[in-house]
């Protein structure tokens, strides 16, 4: 019943804007199946994103946003806080998956196994070794992140992913120099995330929540030179691409000294920038898994705000925050409770205009149900009516995950058609249009 009103109003959605003469800023103005109309008001160019979605951008086809995000024809940059949409804008900047697979065999504690991993790309096992799905007749190409990364970008409308590899994987199971072999393996899907498209952006995750081990970095574990020697290695290999993302680190938790951590942060975003890395943007993660609800109150917010580039400068220091929307904030559960707007996103909104400052929401996601469907797409639009300090988000999780995985966003694969979860389709998805739509539009029936 929930589902069948969230269809009904998208078809009014639709209606409503196809009476329209032309497209509002920020609204579709384009693309494959596309009915409404295709010009904008008066101050806005009608953009293509992508062969299915136009949308009517401010100013003229030359602002940096457009720049950035119209296909082949330009080559991307790396993003600056000057070429942010302006609060309300409804358009987030970058929307993405979780590509999973490289970190397969880290445990919470730091641990992981570099033999455990498990490469989402075919080449590492064949491309016939295909998994069924338990309930489908449906065959999921295994393995087959490129596969999955080229239909989102070209079905889906989206343009970042995030990689998640576990540290031990990229030096081998020894704190020490990355290795050259491994890192090459892992860069196979770097590539294959660049390959997408020319306006893709790739995040590079050391999925390690702040610890080797067991011992937290900086404090009893891993030296903040090793943490940075490694994060020098992986800079100065990507130093010349602009859509490279460095996500210095997946969800710390439980570190006692936060002030300790944001000096192991500081000295990851030095060698980054010394590697000659200047431009790219940096994620920084706070404590308590990341989470968007305490990233003030934890004090993290406080500590990192102090990370500087060597310049003394902010620029494209991004703080990283992860939430979920079930019961327990840990998205485990099939069904989501809350929306996260009044306990997480909106005092997060303002203390990063009060401080001048801007977040990426590289986790998010819930089951494949009516409830989360309705506050995921409620938090998708409140966080577009707030891109101005929210660059976007980035789903958890499709690559390697089996698609009966509670938080599964796996697509289907019958016979070269594939086919979507149902959170990516309704809410996900930039084409599921989330982001344009009011908060109460999405309420259950
Ligand atoms: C990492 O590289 C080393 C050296 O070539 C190799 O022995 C090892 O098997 C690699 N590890 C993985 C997980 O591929
Ligand atoms: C922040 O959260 C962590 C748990 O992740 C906890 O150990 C720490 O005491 C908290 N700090 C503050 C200031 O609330
Ligand atoms: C961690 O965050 C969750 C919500 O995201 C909150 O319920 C919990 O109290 C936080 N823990 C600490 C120690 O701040
Ligand atoms: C919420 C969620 O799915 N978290 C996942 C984050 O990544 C680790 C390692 O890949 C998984 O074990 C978690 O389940």
């Amino acid at each position: 019943m929930a589902r069948s009103s969230v269809f009904a109003l998208a078809t009014l959605a639709i209606l409503l804007s196809s009476a329209q003469a032309q497209s509002n800023t920020w609204e579709q103005c384009g693309g494959q199946g596309w009915t409404g109309p295709t010009t904008c008001v008066s101050g806005a160019v009608c953009t293509a994103l992508n062969s299915y979605y136009s949308q009517c951008v401010p100013g003229t086809a030359t602002t940096t946003l457009a720049s950035s995000t119209v296909a082949t024809t330009t080559t991307a940059s790396a993003p600056g806080s000057s070429s942010t949409a302006p609060a309300g804008s409804g358009k987030l900047r970058f929307v993405g998956v979780n590509i999973s697979g490289f970190d397969f065999g880290c445990n919470t504690d730091g641990s992981c196994t570099a033999s455990a991993a498990w490469p989402p790309l075919t080449q590492f096992y064949g491309a016939f070794s295909l998994f069924v799905h338990p309930t489908a007749s449906n065959l999921v190409p295994g393995h087959d992140g490129q596969g999955q990364m080229n239909h989102f970008v070209k079905d889906g409308g989206f343009n970042v992913f995030r990689l998640p590899v576990g540290w031990q994987f990229l030096t081998n199971d020894v704190i020490g120099p990355v290795s050259q072999d491994n890192l090459t393996k892992y860069d196979a899907l770097v590539q294959a995330c660049l390959n997408t498209a020319s306006t893709t952006y790739c995040i590079i995750d050391i999925h390690n929540y702040a610890r080797w081990n067991g011992k937290i970095i900086g404090q009893g574990g891993p030296t903040n030179a090793q943490f940075a020697d490694t994060w020098s290695t992986i800079a100065t290999k990507y130093k010349s691409n602009p859509r490279i993302m460095f996500g210095v680190m997946n969800e710390p938790h439980d570190v006692p000294d936060i002030v300790a951590w944001a000096a192991s942060v500081q000295a990851a975003v030095t060698a980054i920038r010394n590697a000659g890395a200047t431009t790219q943007l940096i994620l920084l993660p706070g404590n308590n898994w990341t989470s968007a609800e305490t990233f003030v109150s934890n004090g993290s917010a406080a500590a990192l705000a102090k990370v500087v580039n060597p310049d003394g400068t902010t620029s494209n220091l991004i703080f990283d925050v992860h939430k979920y929307l079930d019961s327990d904030n840990s998205g485990t559960h099939p069904e989501c409770v809350m929306n996260n707007i009044d306990n997480a996103w909106s005092p997060l909104a303002t203390w990063l205009r009060q401080n001048k400052r801007q977040a990426f929401n590289t986790e998010t996601g819930g089951g494949n149900t009516a409830s989360c469907a309705q506050f995921l797409c409620q938090q998708i639009a409140y966080q577009a009516q707030n891109s101005d300090v929210f660059l976007g988000y980035v789903g958890w999780a499709a690559g390697n995950f089996d698609p009966s995985y509670v938080l599964s966003e796996v697509p289907t694969n019958n016979g070269g058609t594939w086919t979507d979860t149902s959170l990516v389709a309704q809410c996900i998805a930039p084409k599921a249009g989330a982001q344009k739509r009011s908060i109460a539009s999405f309420e259950q029936a």
